[in-house]
């Protein structure tokens, strides 16, 4: 595998649970697999779960690592062709790029949406170039719609918690009081679909997600009969995607606090398991009492960021020396 950022990349998807478990009973297995090959991290945004997991991902399979934050120590650096620099910005990405691509054989990117220009950030711009320039293997870590790794630990996750062969899974929109990129909610759609669960999302007018994620999915606009009889609830904040109105792409449209999910919410579904990819927001997107609840999984949620990435980079260790 050279480039993941989307459920397909991995192939056959139930082949790639199968390998998820195997390393979860051993996930030192592969530890030979990365020996004298470097994963270069590059973080353009912060991060706590994907900066830990991913580097744990990669000692798991006996590899050097190398993390960049762009933003602390790196020459700030310009993304846009054409531009004349005679801003604050000292270097270009398009010499950037090749050149961490010398130093490293894996490269995981992290750059969030710039929530502006929807064609900018929908094209995923800067993860292409990477693509296109590093001459290495690219994965992300969260780009500019999409955040796969979170989204495959996700489904691992349900994996093992689901009491039924089919649960019903519900993505629900919850208030925040920034606007956030659409990358989680858009990687959680595609997995779901891919997978064999009941998927329905729900959130208020507006906040659509973009056709090609949401595919066959249900969009139930009351939250309460979405939630009705639900055997996971996965809350998550996103800004408006621009799909009905172009002009509100990136913008906050609600902040109804009657989203946020407390026990009330919980209490309509089928004794539901709670997610959210984390960090979380208490009492804007979910209530202390259901995070703290025993059929909150955030943390074995969390956890299981570094199977997703162990799977994610044997592959492409093992594509290296095709
Ligand atoms: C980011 C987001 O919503 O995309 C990262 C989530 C993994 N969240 C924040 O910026 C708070
Ligand atoms: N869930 C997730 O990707 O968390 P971080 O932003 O902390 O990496």
């Amino acid at each position: 595998m050279r480039y993941f950022s989307r459920v397909k990349d991995l192939g056959n998807l139930r082949q790639a649970m199968q390998e998820a478990k195997e390393i979860k009973n051993d996930r030192f297995k592969y530890v030979e697999l990365g020996k004298n090959k470097t994963l270069l991290m590059v973080f353009f945004n912060s991060s706590l779960r994907t900066r830990l997991s991913t580097q744990k991902a990669a000692m798991n399979l006996g590899m050097n690592v190398i993390v960049l934050d762009v933003n602390q120590g790196a020459w700030k650096l310009e993304t846009e062709r054409g531009v004349v620099m005679d801003g604050d910005k000292s270097e270009h990405l398009l010499e950037a790029i090749p050149v961490m691509g010398c130093y490293c054989d894996i490269i995981g990117v992290r750059s969030f949406a710039g929530l502006k220009d929807r064609d900018y950030d929908y094209a995923e711009t800067v993860f292409n170039q990477f693509v296109q320039y590093s001459g290495r293997p690219v994965f992300a870590m969260e780009t500019a719609t999409v955040h796969p790794l979170q989204a495959f630990a996700d489904l691992i996750t349900i994996e093992e918690y689901k009491e039924v062969k089919r649960p019903k899974v519900v993505l629900t929109w919850a208030p925040h009081p920034k606007a956030l990129p659409q990358a989680v909610p858009n990687s959680f759609a595609e997995w779901m679909n891919a997978a064999d669960v009941e998927f329905v999302i729900t959130h208020p007018k507006g906040y659509e997600l973009d056709s090609t994620f949401v595919g066959d999915a249900i969009v139930e606009y009351d939250q309460r009969k979405a939630l009705e009889g639900a055997d996971f609830v996965y809350a998550k904040n996103w800004s408006c995607p621009g799909v009905t109105n172009p002009s509100d792409y990136g913008q906050v449209l609600s902040k109804d606090m009657s989203w946020t999910i407390d026990t009330e919410h919980m209490s309509w579904t089928n004794d539901a398991h709670f997610m959210h990819c984390l960090p979380v927001r208490r009492n804007m997107i979910v209530s202390d009492d259901v995070i703290e609840s025993p059929r909150s999984i955030v943390i074995p949620e969390a956890a299981n960021r570094e199977i997703s990435a162990t799977v994610v980079i044997k592959r492409m260790l093992e594509s290296l020396n095709i």
